[in-house]
């Protein structure tokens, strides 16, 4: 199975223009409780992020203005996907590894997420990585 995953979200728009509305509940918008939400903007073009795997969380990330590419890799395989529409979301899954690349100047990715901020959950080597999705 693809680990690329989109979710498509209702463009409510009219003639003023565009609006996306997710709201708690909306289990077909976003397949969990949503405990916490953060943006990333004014990365730098040359600048990659990401570099983890959460244990637990699961995300959705949305790029609401410009573009960047995501990364995905799950131990065995790896896809990737151009983050650049305001009505699609990407569903990131628990344990599998993530990077950020070729930002926008004008990219804001949003994130929607499963669990509140935790330290511990991050999984920061790939070697770690790659050894525990194999146990999993
Ligand atoms: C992910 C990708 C898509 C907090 O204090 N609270 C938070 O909720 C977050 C997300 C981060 N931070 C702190 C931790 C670092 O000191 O903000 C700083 C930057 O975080 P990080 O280096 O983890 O950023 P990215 O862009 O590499 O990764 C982030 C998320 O951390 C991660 O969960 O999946 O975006």
């Amino acid at each position: 199975m693809s680990l690329i995953k989109w979710i498509d979200f209702q463009s409510l728009g009219d003639e003023r223009g565009s609006l996306v509305a997710l709201e708690i509940g909306m289990e077909k918008a976003v397949p969990f409780v949503i405990k916490r939400v953060y943006y990333i903007y004014h990365t730098a073009k040359s600048v990659s992020r990401g570099y983890h795997a959460h244990r637990d969380l699961r995300q959705v990330a949305i790029c609401v203005a410009g573009r960047c590419r995501m990364v995905l890799d799950n131990g065995t395989s790896r896809e990737e996907a151009w983050m650049d529409s305001p009505t699609k979301g990407l569903l990131i899954e628990s344990m599998v590894w993530r990077e950020m690349h070729d930002f926008s100047d004008d990219c804001v990715l949003l994130v929607l997420a499963s669990e509140h901020y935790d330290e511990s959950d991050y999984i920061r080597s790939y070697e770690d990585f790659t050894g525990q999705a194999r146990n999993s």
